[in-house]
């Protein structure tokens, strides 16, 4: 079809200062494992694997002035600075990017990058945040100082986290064509600054009294209406841990392994999806490669798997 003209390009981003715990540096490996990119090919999809992205040094960076306490952040500057570059480049070379992670503040540079792409290309850039968590803290309200809690926030604009990506070029996403779907853990402060910023919340509850369809058909048709493209960043704990337990923060009552399906079903049906985030997968705490597994069956529905197509599986 039309879509798959475009060639697929992976980026690993083994990036884990930004979370408390150590292990999601190994995501993207795992999710290659899992025969990620070859699920695509399988689908006919061209895709080429960029390799992982290299880092700066921290001392390269400076030393980043933050109110309040925050982890490392001179060591995620490190990461997402040349990411967002990077994102840029393959966006611009024509490929429709997927970032592998490592840590979901790597979104910070990945979404910068492609935002910077469609402001050049004129079209409205959207972002569907499919998480447990709002990830809009900054570092004033953030409880527990760690960075991957606060990449939503620097996306929309947050003046406390501009120091990130102070002298490199940015854009910010308007808050208003962010809707964060599936969330369940939100902290107070957060909660304040995502009313007042004017983001769209979907949670658990609502999805649980509407349903996926309805509620992602709304957002679509709102995206759709405006030409826009979307960016979907894609949290692991935003699946229930009994589906998806390796990641470090898990929260109980996430989406069902059909929900999380007809979610991406419904976003290939859209043809709006423009790149993705895979990101908060930790190998060191799953269960024989199960949640990447998971995560690379999720990819490929978005990427047009169906159902009916789907190789009979053996059971174990
Ligand atoms: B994740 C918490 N809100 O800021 C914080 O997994 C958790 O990328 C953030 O969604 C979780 O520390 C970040 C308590
Ligand atoms: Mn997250
Ligand atoms: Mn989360
Ligand atoms: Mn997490």
């Amino acid at each position: 079809t039309d879509r798959k003209a475009t060639p697929i390009g992976i980026l690993g981003v083994p990036l884990e200062a930004g979370t408390g715990r150590r292990g999601a540096s190994m995501g993207p490996q795992a999710l290659r494992v899992a025969e990620l990119p070859e699920r695509l090919e399988a689908l006919g999809w061209r895709v080429t694997d960029f390799g992982d992205v290299a880092p700066i040094a921290a001392g390269d960076v400076g030393r980043l002035e933050f109110e309040g306490k925050t982890y490392l952040p001179e060591t995620v500057a490190g990461w997402v600075r040349p990411l967002a570059r990077k994102a840029h480049e393959v966006a611009a070379s024509g490929h429709l990017p997927i970032f592998l992670g490592g840590d979901h503040s790597l979104s910070m540079g990945s979404v910068m990058g492609v935002a910077r792409h469609w402001r050049e290309k004129g079209r409205p850039l959207f972002v569907l945040w499919l998480d447990a968590h709002a990830d809009f803290n900054t570092p004033s309200i953030s409880p527990s100082g760690n960075m991957h809690g606060m990449s939503l926030a620097l996306l929309a604009g947050e003046k406390e986290l501009a120091p990130v990506f102070a002298g490199e070029p940015t854009v910010a996403v308007d808050p208003a064509r962010m809707c964060i779907f599936g969330a369940r853990s939100i902290d107070p402060g957060e909660r304040e600054l995502l009313k007042a910023r004017g983001v769209t919340v979907i949670d658990m509850r609502q999805i649980d009294e509407h349903g996926v369809s309805v509620l992602m058909r709304r957002f679509l048709e709102r995206v759709q209406a405006e030409d826009g493209v979307l960016h979907v960043s894609l949290d692991v704990d935003f699946l229930d841990p009994s589906i998806a337990p390796g990641v470090g923060t898990t929260v109980p009552g996430g989406a069902t392994y059909r929900e999380a399906h007809l979610v991406m079903e419904m976003l290939e049906d859209s043809g709006l999806v423009g790149s993705l985030d895979v990101v908060e997968l930790n190998p060191f705490l799953d269960e024989r490669g199960r949640s990447a597994t998971v995560l690379a069956e999720l990819v490929a529905s978005l990427f047009g798997q169906e159902v009916m197509d789907r190789p009979t599986q053996a059971f174990s």
